[in-house]
């Protein structure tokens, strides 16, 4: 794994379990805002922003399904790292102008979303020099998603939850498919919701897989099933979770929805139903699937080779499973009618 120390890479080893066994995710550190009232030094533009990307990071999927819903594509670039994280963290092609900001060089010369996808190791650029250009005395993980600002040549933020909120309310100016994601009559089903989703769902696949004893795997599961249940009951009678509009609530969990049953039942022994079990659930997912914006976010393989195939503790084999068969074109003209 490894982390920045005071601008030098460390190959530590470092795992987040405190003596229960329980994992806890360490918090984010550059938290600056976009501000499109000027407030801040950091303006909505244009060809500005550039996020550091990983396919295979459900929290990288929620700011790129985010992008395209709203059609701000075209107004901030993003490079996908390689799936591997290996010595050195993160991995990219190449680098947003070599993370020299130029403004007269082409917009092509700077977008490398092709995927990267790939069982071999490779070294290109790493995300640990983007965060040491930000700062040569870094100290911490080196996280995707990363938002980085190519004018004054620094990141603005790394916590994907307050990313999607810049592009929800301070890019709407800019966005070719302006949509309101947060609408007021909703927040606060919206906060309550996300809140549960995150701990339970979202972060609690995590704490289920990487428990280091029964007790905490045990409760984290019982968690993760209680929620799941629970979002089954709520899709019953809506087509969304907060109603029967899409929301930011469902855009974050669909990248959990999307990786479980080809990674987190089997590689996080969340076994004790598939999200192909669950009639309501599962018909949901494949109705956000084929929605635009969705599909082209998704890369099951990546996912496979990211999670397992480099994963010492849980698959020291690294051998990938070609299945399950996953099919989320299949009709879910029943939800629509919700
Ligand atoms: N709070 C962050 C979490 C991001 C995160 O944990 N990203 C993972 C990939 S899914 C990562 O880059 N981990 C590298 C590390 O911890 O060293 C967010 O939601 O943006």
């Amino acid at each position: 794994m490894g982390q920045l120390v005071n601008g030098q890479w460390v190959d530590d080893d470092a795992v987040s379990n405190d003596k229960s066994g329980e994992w806890t995710r360490p918090a984010t550190i550059v938290r600056d805002w976009i501000r499109a009232d000027g407030s801040t030094p950091f303006t909505p533009e244009v060809g500005r922003y550039h996020l550091w990307l990983a396919y295979n990071c459900t929290w990288s999927q929620r700011t790129l399904i985010v992008l395209n819903l709203l059609g701000l594509d075209h107004a901030v670039s993003s490079s996908i790292a390689h799936v591997h994280r290996n010595d050195g963290g993160w991995w990219f092609r190449d680098g947003v102008d070599a993370l020299q900001p130029n403004a007269s060089q082409p917009w092509e010369s700077w977008s490398n979303t092709d995927g990267f996808v790939t069982a071999e190791p490779v070294q290109g650029l790493s995300l640990h020099s983007v965060y040491t250009a930000h700062d040569t005395h870094y100290t911490g993980r080196c996280t995707v998603p990363v938002l980085w600002d190519r004018t004054l040549g620094r990141v603005v933020n790394n916590e994907s939850s307050e990313i999607v909120r810049m592009f929800q309310h301070e890019f709407s100016a800019l966005a070719k498919t302006p949509r309101d994601l947060r609408p007021e009559a909703l927040r606060a089903v919206i906060e309550q919701t996300n809140k549960w989703v995150y701990d339970s769902i979202n972060n609690g696949v995590y704490k289920v897989g990487f428990a280091r004893s029964q007790a905490a795997y045990e409760a984290a599961l019982d968690r993760l099933f209680a929620a799941l249940d629970r979002c089954e009951s709520i899709l019953a009678g809506q087509r969304y979770l907060c109603g029967n509009e899409l929301t930011e609530s469902d855009i974050r969990l669909f990248p959990t929805l999307v990786r479980f049953d080809p990674v987190y039942f089997g590689h996080f022994k969340c076994n004790t139903r598939r999200i192909s079990d669950y009639p309501h659930l599962s018909g949901y997912l494949r109705d956000l699937y084929q929605t635009p914006g969705f599909a082209e976010t998704v890369n099951v393989q990546a996912y496979k080779l990211g999670y397992m195939g480099r994963s010492e503790r849980l698959n020291p084999s690294r051998i990938i499973p070609p299945g399950p068969v996953l099919d989320w074109h299949a009709p879910c003209e029943e939800r629509k009618a919700l």
